[in-house]
């Protein structure tokens, strides 16, 4: 090597050994950026006068909610507080919950507190003895957290905070995130790295990023993590790893995060030495008594089990003849003395059931509605099938009146593109929580269902299944983060609009620059409908590869089972396409209320966006702007292709807005994304042009590669699977 090129390569290299580390802590730090303030000269000159911060009990949360505060604003405005300061002759903030609040501040603070609930939290500028304070408190200190928490985010994004008078509660009680990580550290449907938890190691070695990933879930409002897979491992519960659950609780903890674990249904048998796992069996029921002693003796705040039973092959109350009540009810009286909750899933559709998959799971559980005990909340997926780019609400959402049923949204994008795909989620979230039931009357949305206003029930709440892995950046894709965010946002409150989360997240992320929140938050919204248009448009529905999900897989129909292949959703043949799901056909239409039911079931009022999931069509069919579907459905492909390629354009100029390592890795993703949605739609409209016939419309692109070429492309190593 000549001396110059040695030098640059040596250069080059020490660059990466010392820079590279440190610019990926961006990526690392989530929305908890902190970046200082340059141009936020009202935020600066208001908190100047603010002496320090006054911490008034002495619990771990509120260390956390003291020393958040003090590296957040000396970050952001350069602002010396003290950290401990007095309270007399200053201008403080305070902090500290109800109790520990003296009679004046009690009395500024007035009626606020029966505004909130237990999580909630009370922000307010008081005068007393002639000092400005701002007071964050609430009934309990993890209230103070979450108030300290949205202070900074007032400042993070800008917003005024002279004058506060903010009361503020969660609108569910759990707040929970689904990792589905197996004890060896894989992933299912993971897509960024392995699991962050540590078995080996563990409880010895407290990883940093336990700590982290518990700041960053109480930051948003989050207060759970289902630690493992609901396709479980039974070996999560020996005391051998409950020593290492135990370890993890008690990081969390002061964050407000409660641990829960899934129960293999079978466990009794697998590690217990019994015969069977009969929950009617006292032996079996005595020893899941024992076992949640066992647990809460180590984990006093234990939040409870989360069960997938008699699906896809995990044991259940089924396998002896019993049902999903009594399988539920059985671990629910095991945690009930401790104070523990069931979340017991309905994701369920058998082998043996030659019915529309999509009808399954409101036909087996609706028939148990009032039947749980009080501990027990049935988790229900958003749609029917399975975390599609888009499905019609779950029709069980509403149907039962007298059981608390708690969201499941998939925040790993297993349909969506894993984490190479930009795609923002909460705009779907929020397309299902705003769906209206109807079950009360107009009004009744999905939303409501799930906070517990229209059925007053103790228990409510909403999961994500988690996107979250030890890749450096945590989720894999930067703006995947974006989608735990906006999990957590909406989950402490379902009825937020995503382009607020959107706002509120750039403005963390990245930048409060309105020339680059403007093109980009457009861009995030956008995403969910492209991803939409080049996978599954018009209603289309798990059309994607087998087993990994990855990629277009329409012609697969070889599968054991029926309802595993693309063929049977999408029913292409030479008449048409789509499933009819009308009274013609399934008559699932019938599962939803009567006002929900005419629109889904008349093809001239079911929305266009869900025609295809509901009906089966002629490739003449006339859609509302006078195409056929045939050139519709290509058209819609083309238009998704094209809403990349506008995306990337886009990103292309938020270059000097953000820090040069996130910008490559988003423009380096977008560009396989744009190549991704060029394969989607090739590969899918060779396919169905099958069975069209028909040529592709003027403004769709000629594919540059066969349907066989598509067809014989295969993945064996696709992460997650
Ligand atoms: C954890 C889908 C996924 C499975 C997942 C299952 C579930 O079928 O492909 O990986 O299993 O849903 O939600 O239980």
């Amino acid at each position: 090597m000549k001396p110059i090129k040695k030098t640059f390569f040596k250069l080059s290299i020490l660059f990466f050994v010392f820079c590279c580390p440190a610019l990926a802590q961006k990526d690392y730090k989530l929305w908890l950026q902190y970046e200082k303030k340059t141009n936020s000269k009202t935020i600066s000159d208001y908190l100047s006068n603010i002496k320090g911060i006054v911490v008034l009990e002495d619990t771990e949360t509120l260390k956390i909610a003291k020393n958040e505060l003090h590296t957040a604003l000396n970050d952001m405005l350069g602002n010396k507080m003290q950290a401990g300061a007095k309270l007399e002759g200053n201008n403080t903030i305070i902090l500290g919950s109800k109790l520990a609040l003296s009679p004046e501040i009690q009395k500024e603070i007035g009626s606020g507190f029966d505004l909130i609930n237990d999580e909630g939290f009370i922000i307010k500028s008081i005068s007393v003895s002639n000092k400005n304070h701002i007071v964050i408190t609430g009934k309990k200190d993890i209230g103070v957290l979450y108030g300290v928490y949205h202070f900074l985010r007032l400042i993070q994004t800008n917003k005024p905070i002279q004058n506060l008078n903010i009361a503020d509660s969660p609108k569910t009680n759990i707040r929970i995130l689904n990792h589905w990580d197996n004890l060896d550290r894989t992933i299912e449907r993971g897509y960024a790295g392995f699991s962050l938890w540590n078995w080996q190691k563990l409880p010895g070695f407290i990883d940093q990023r336990y700590v982290d990933y518990a700041r960053a879930n109480a930051s948003i409002g989050i207060n759970g993590t289902v630690l493992t897979n609901v396709n479980a491992n039974a070996l999560i519960l020996t005391p051998q790893y409950l020593e290492k659950v135990e370890a993890l609780a008690n990081v969390f903890r002061p964050y407000g995060i409660k641990v829960y674990l899934t129960a293999r249904f079978s466990a009794p048998i697998e590690i217990g030495g019994l015969k069977t796992a009969d929950p009617k069996d006292p032996g079996v029921v005595n020893w899941w008594k024992d076992k949640a002693k066992e647990i809460y003796k180590r984990i006093p705040d234990f939040g409870g089990f989360l069960v997938k039973a008699n699906s896809e092959g995990q044991p259940g109350p089924q396998n002896y003849g019993r049902d999903h009540v009594d399988g539920a009810n059985m671990l629910a009286d095991a945690v009930a003395p401790f104070g523990g909750v069931i979340m017991w899933r309905a994701f369920v559709y058998s082998e043996h059931d030659a019915n529309d998959r999509a009808k399954q799971a409101y036909a087996e559980f609706v028939p148990y509605d009032g039947k749980f005990k009080e501990n027990v909340i049935v988790q229900v997926k958003n749609g029917a099938i399975d975390f599609q780019p888009r499905e019609p609400f779950h029709p069980m959402f509403g149907a039962m009146p007298k059981t608390p049923l708690m969201m499941e949204f998939q925040i790993t994008q297993e349909y969506l593109g894993f984490s190479t795909h930009l795609v923002f989620l909460p705009k779907l979230f929020q397309e299902v929580l705003e769906a209206d039931t109807y079950q009360k009357g107009k009004g009744t949305t999905v939303a409501k269902v799930v906070d517990g206003s229209y059925i007053k029930t103790k228990l409510t709440g909403i999961a994500g299944v988690s996107n979250i892995g030890n890749d450096l950046n945590w989720t894999g894709h930067p703006f995947a983060q974006a989608n735990w965010y906006g999990f957590g946002r909406l989950s402490w409150n379902p009825n937020l609009d995503s382009e607020t989360i959107a706002d509120e997240w750039l403005r963390c992320t990245f930048s409060n620059d309105e020339n680059f929140i403007s093109p980009i938050k457009k861009m995030m919204i956008e995403s969910r409908e492209a991803v939409v248009n080049y996978m599954t448009p018009l209603g289309l529905h798990h059309i994607m590869d087998t087993g990994h999900h990855y990629g277009p897989g329409p012609w697969v129909s070889n599968l054991s089972r029926p309802e595993w292949n693309p063929v049977y959703y999408h029913k292409a043949d030479k008449n048409g396409i789509g499933f009819d799901r009308s009274k013609t056909g399934t008559n699932a239409t019938s599962q939803y209320a009567p006002e929900v039911e005419k629109l889904f079931d008349n093809v001239k009022t079911c929305p266009e966006k869900d025609l295809l999931w509901f009906h089966h069509l002629d490739w003449d069919y006339k859609l509302k702007n006078g195409q056929t579907l045939w050139d519709g459905l290509a058209l819609k492909y083309q238009e998704g292709v094209d809403q990349v390629k506008n995306m990337q354009n886009i990103w292309n100029k938020a270059e000097k807005y953000i820090d040069n390592e996130r910008f490559k890795e988003v423009q380096m993703l977008l560009q396989i994304q744009y190549k991704e949605a060029k394969w989607w739609r090739d590969a899918c409209l060779l396919y169905f042009q099958q069975y069209s016939g028909k040529e592709l419309p003027v403004g769709v692109e000629k594919p540059a590669q066969s349907l066989d070429y598509f067809k014989s492309l295969k993945f064996p190593f696709a992460p997650g699977n």
